[in-house]
């Protein structure tokens, strides 16, 4: 498959700045420097669409990016980011759950997970609020390629406790076709 056209829409500081318009949205969420923004940018195979960064919770608001202008993906804010002010930590959980709840215009989720860490609490947490709630979620097991082959292996049997699980790696593209593919059956998905 191509790579996507991944276009940056814009920063959402708050709910009422979210698209009117209905189309599906696909959102990345997951832990803070999991590599939301690494794997944006691979899937639209460029370096240039969304920031990354060493240094975690770079990425504060809601990031709006428009597919081909047919769909969105929603990088969320990532939670565990335990240095955020007390108030700012709230915030973000605020959103994520108001979004995560009552957005009808979202179709799936993408949870991202460090496949060196499968399972830590709060992905737990996030794994049983989806299932709570019927949302359509695929756990993306992150940096995969920093795993050898043995240890990737367990980790993802382990992570098959959180669900349907895929190991990518924005650096040498593993798995990222297997997460297209789910991303469209997820958007055409009434
Ligand atoms: N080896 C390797 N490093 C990765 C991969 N994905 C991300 N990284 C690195 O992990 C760090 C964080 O990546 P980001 O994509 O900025 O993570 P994020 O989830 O968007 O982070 P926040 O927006 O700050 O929550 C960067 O240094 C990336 O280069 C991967 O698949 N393999
Ligand atoms: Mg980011």
């Amino acid at each position: 498959m191509p790579p996507l056209s991944i276009r940056f829409v814009r920063s959402c500081p708050g709910p009422s700045h979210l698209p009117s318009d209905g189309l599906p949205e696909i959102c990345l969420a997951g832990r803070s420097n999991v590599g939301k923004s690494s794997l944006l940018n691979r899937l639209a195979g460029s370096r240039q669409v969304a920031r990354t960064s060493a240094r975690p919770g770079c990425t504060q608001f809601l990031n709006i990016y428009s597919v081909a202008d047919s769909f969105y993906f929603v990088d969320l804010p990532g939670y565990g980011y335990a240095k955020a002010p007390e108030m700012e930590r709230m915030r973000w959980t605020g959103w994520i759950e108001e979004y995560l709840i009552g957005r009808t215009a979202l179709r799936g989720v993408i949870l991202l997970v460090d496949a060196r860490h499968p399972c830590l609490p709060n992905d737990m947490g996030m794994v049983d609020f989806l299932r709570e709630r019927g949302r359509p979620y695929i756990v993306a097991l992150t940096k995969s390629d920093k795993l050898k082959r043995g240890k990737l292996a367990s980790s993802v049997g382990n992570a098959q406790d959180m669900g349907p699980v895929i190991p990518v790696s924005s650096l040498t593209g593993q798995g990222l076709e297997e997460l297209k593919r789910w991303i469209f059956q997820a958007v055409v998905q009434l």
